[in-house]
C-alpha cells in the first residue's frame, strides 16, 4: 500500500484547476481524475491518472458512470480503523486523502427557456454527488472541496504540511448544504413538472406586486391542504386565507361555534362567532333581506365579521370554520370580495359563489384535519429565520387569573366568550394590536401600529364608528333608490367619524346619496350615544406599558380587560383599570404575530 497522499479530482466548473493540480503535484499528491478532467489537466503538462487506474473500468453509459466504484467510494470511507484497514487491503484499494469535485449545472440547465424533461435529466449529476457526500461523511480524514473558491486557501495549508480539522469541518459543512441546495433544485424542478397542478405546488402570477415573479405556493412532500374550486389565488390571498383558516378553527374550537373572519392584508378586519343577530344589527350589517339567516349560525358569524368594519372589509377574504351554506353564500355574493376558505361548500352555496365576479371569485376548500409542521421557515432579504410555530391555545379557561378587583366573581359566559373571540382574533393579528369585541364578534381593531396606544385609540375609535352605526341617526337614513353598498358604507363611515366636509365636492357627493341627507353629529349627541355603550371587552397582544390604554378604553364602552403583564406599570395599569369599574384579567402569553 502507498503512503502518497491521493486526490481524486471531478470538476465540472474547471475554474483554478490548473492551479489546484500544480498545487497538488508540488506537494506530491497523486491526482486521478475523471474523464474531461483529466484531460485538461494532461494536456497543461501536468502527471494525472485517469479514475480507471484504480477503477480498472472505463467510463461508460456516455459518462453516466465514471467514479462510480467502490475502488474509489471505498477509498474515501474508509477511517483509521483496523477493520477497514483490512478491507481495504483485501480489495487492494488505497485510501483516498482529498475530493475536489463540482456538480453538473442543473440549475442553469433548468433556468433556460422551454428546457425539456429529458434535458434536465441528462443533468443530474449522480457520481458527483456520491463523491462529495462520501467525503464530507469521513470529513474527520478526508478533505472535501466542492468550491473553486476554497482551492488558494486549501493548497495554503497543504503547503504546510495537513489540512486542519477547522478547515475540513468548514469545506463539510458546505459540501453538505452544496448537495442538499442541488437536490432541491432537482426536487423544485420536478414539483413544478409532475405536481404543479396544484397537488404540492401552484404557480401564482405574481407575488405581493406584479413586479415580483416568479410566484408559487408549495408545500414539500404532502399535498397543498387546500383544493382550488374557483378562481386562482393571489400571493396576498393566500397570506390572508393562510392566516384566517386557523383562526376560525380556533375559534370554533374553542366556543363550539360556526366563526368566521374577513381579513385585508394579513390582519382581520372582522371576526366572529355565530350570535343570532337583532334586528338593528341586522341593519347596520346590511343582512335584514337575507332568507335564512336565524337559521345559519355560519351566516350570523359572517355578517358580524363582515359588518363590524365594512369600509375594511372591502374586498376581503373571508375564512369560515363550517361547510358553506345557502345563507352564508347569499351575503357573500353581493359583497365585494376577493375569496373565501372553507372546509367545504353546499352544492347550491358553491353554484352561487362559482357565479360571483364573473367566475373567477376564489373559492377554496380546506382540508380542516391539516396540521401545520411545529416549525415555520421563512426567508427575509435572503437569511431564513425560523420558529416554532404560536400553538398555544386559547380558550375560556385563559381568563381565570382575575387580578383586579380583587374580590371579582368569575367572568360572566359572554365576556369570556368576548375576551376568548378578541385574544384569538389578536393571535392573527400583524403586531402591535389591540382588540374590542363584543356579542361575539370584534368591534375595533388596532393593527400593526408601532405603539400600542395608537392600536388602542384605533381600535377604540372604530369601536365608536360602529356603535355609532347602531344610532337612530343612521338607522333611519333614507338612501336614495340605487345607492351602492359600498357608497353606504362609507357614507357612513364619513358620518360617524366626523370625517365630514363641511362643504365642496366631497359633500355633494355625499349628500347625492340621501332622500333625506342626516345632519351630523354634534359633540354632545355623540358622547350620549357613546355613553350608552357597555360590557366590551378589550384584549391586548402584549402588555399596557401606561395607564392612558386604559382611560382610552374605559371610553369605549369597556368592562373588561386582557393583556399580558410584566409591565413597570402594572400597578397603576391595576389601579386605574379598577377605578374606572374595569375588570382587568391577566392574559398570561404575549401574542405578537408578523
Ligand atoms: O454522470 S455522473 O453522475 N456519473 C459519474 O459517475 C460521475 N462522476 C463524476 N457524473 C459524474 N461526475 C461528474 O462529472 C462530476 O460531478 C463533475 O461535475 C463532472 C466532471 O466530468 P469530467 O471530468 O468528465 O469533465
Amino acid at each position: 500500500m502507498s503512503n502518497r497522499k491521493t486526490a481524486i479530482v471531478s470538476v465540472y466548473d474547471k475554474t483554478g484547476l490548473l492551479d489546484l493540480a500544480k498545487g497538488l503535484i508540488k506537494n506530491g499528491v497523486r491526482i486521478l481524475a475523471s474523464g474531461g478532467t483529466a484531460k485538461m489537466i494532461r494536456e497543461s503538462g501536468f502527471d494525472v491518472e485517469d479514475v480507471s487506474a484504480i477503477t480498472h473500468a472505463p467510463e461508460m453509459l456516455a459518462g453516466r458512470v465514471k467514479t462510480l466504484h467502490p475502488a474509489v467510494h471505498a477509498g474515501i470511507l474508509a477511517r483509521n480503523l483496523a477493520a477497514d484497514e483490512k478491507d481495504l487491503a483485501e480489495q487492494n484499494i488505497n485510501k483516498v486523502d482529498y475530493v475536489i469535485c463540482n456538480l453538473y449545472p442543473f440549475k442553469d440547465t433548468i433556468a433556460k427557456i422551454n428546457v425539456t424533461i429529458p434535458e434536465a435529466v441528462e443533468e443530474i449529476d449522480i457520481g458527483g454527488v456520491t463523491l462529495i457526500r462520501a467525503a464530507a461523511k469521513n470529513h474527520t480524514r478526508v478533505t472535501i472541496l466542492s468550491d473553486p473558491n476554497d482551492y488558494p486557501e486549501f493548497l495554503e495549508e497543504l503547503e504546510k504540511g495537513e489540512i486542519t480539522e477547522r478547515s475540513r469541518n468548514t469545506y463539510a459543512l458546505k459540501a453538505f448544504e452544496h448537495t442538499a441546495d442541488y437536490d432541491a433544485a432537482i426536487a423544485d424542478f420536478f414539483r413544478k413538472q409532475y405536481a404543479g397542478d396544484g397537488t404540492q405546488q401552484i404557480a401564482l402570477r405574481y407575488g405581493a406586486n406584479p413586479h415580483q415573479k416568479p410566484a408559487a405556493a408549495y408545500v414539500k412532500g404532502g399535498k397543498i391542504p387546500f383544493k382550488v374550486l374557483g378562481g386562482s389565488p393571489g400571493y396576498i390571498n393566500l397570506l390572508d386565507a393562510l392566516n384566517a383558516w386557523p383562526l376560525v378553527k380556533e375559534l370554533k374550537t374553542a366556543l363550539g361555534h360556526p366563526a368566521a373572519a374577513s381579513f385585508k392584508h394579513v390582519s382581520p378586519a372582522g371576526a366572529a362567532v355565530g350570535v343570532p343577530l337583532t334586528a338593528d344589527e341586522r341593519k347596520v350589517y346590511f343582512v335584514d333581506d337575507i332568507e335564512g339567516l336565524e337559521n345559519s349560525p355560519l351566516a350570523q358569524a359572517y355578517a358580524r365579521a363582515r359588518g363590524a368594519d365594512r369600509m375594511s372589509s372591502f374586498g376581503d377574504m373571508i375564512a369560515l370554520s363550517d361547510v358553506v351554506d345557502v345563507p352564508t353564500a347569499k351575503i357573500i355574493s353581493r359583497e365585494v370580495s376577493d375569496g373565501v376558505i372553507a372546509p367545504g361548500y353546499e352544492d347550491a352555496a358553491l353554484e352561487i359563489l362559482k357565479k360571483k365576479k364573473g367566475g373567477k371569485y376564489l373559492v377554496l376548500q380546506m382540508d380542516p384535519d391539516y396540521q401545520p409542521s411545529p416549525q415555520e421557515i421563512r426567508t427575509v432579504y435572503g437569511i431564513k429565520l425560523t420558529q416554532g410555530r404560536n400553538n398555544v391555545q386559547i380558550s375560556p379557561k385563559t381568563f381565570t387569573s382575575i387580578i383586579t378587583p380583587k374580590d371579582s366573581a368569575p367572568l360572566s359566559e359572554s365576556a369570556l366568550r368576548d375576551l376568548t373571540v378578541a385574544t384569538i382574533a389578536l393571535k392573527y393579528t400583524q403586531s402591535n394590536s389591540v382588540c374590542y369585541a363584543f356579542n361575539g364578534q370584534v368591534v375595533g381593531l388596532g393593527a400593526g401600529q408601532q405603539s400600542r396606544i395608537h392600536c388602542t385609540r384605533l381600535a377604540g375609535d372604530k369601536t365608536d364608528n360602529w356603535w355609532l352605526r347602531f344610532s337612530p341617526k343612521v338607522l333611519d337614513i333614507k338612501w336614495k333608490k340605487g345607492t351602492k353598498r359600498a357608497d353606504k358604507s362609507n357614507a357612513i363611515d364619513l358620518l360617524v367619524s366626523g370625517e365630514l366636509p363641511k362643504d365642496g365636492p366631497e359633500r355633494e357627493g355625499y349628500e347625492a346619496f340621501f332622500e333625506e341627507v342626516p345632519v351630523s353629529f354634534t359633540e354632545q349627541e355623540r358622547e350620549q350615544w357613546l355613553s350608552k355603550l357597555s360590557e366590551v371587552v378589550v384584549s391586548s397582544d402584549a402588555f399596557f406599558p401606561f395607564i392612558d390604554n386604559v382611560y382610552r378604553a374605559g371610553r369605549s364602552g369597556v368592562k373588561y380587560m386582557a393583556a399580558p403583564t410584566g409591565s413597570q406599570n402594572d400597578q397603576f395599569v391595576f389601579d386605574t383599570a379598577e377605578k374606572l369599574g374595569i375588570t382587568f384579567v391577566e392574559q398570561s402569553i404575549r401574542l405578537f404575530h408578523h
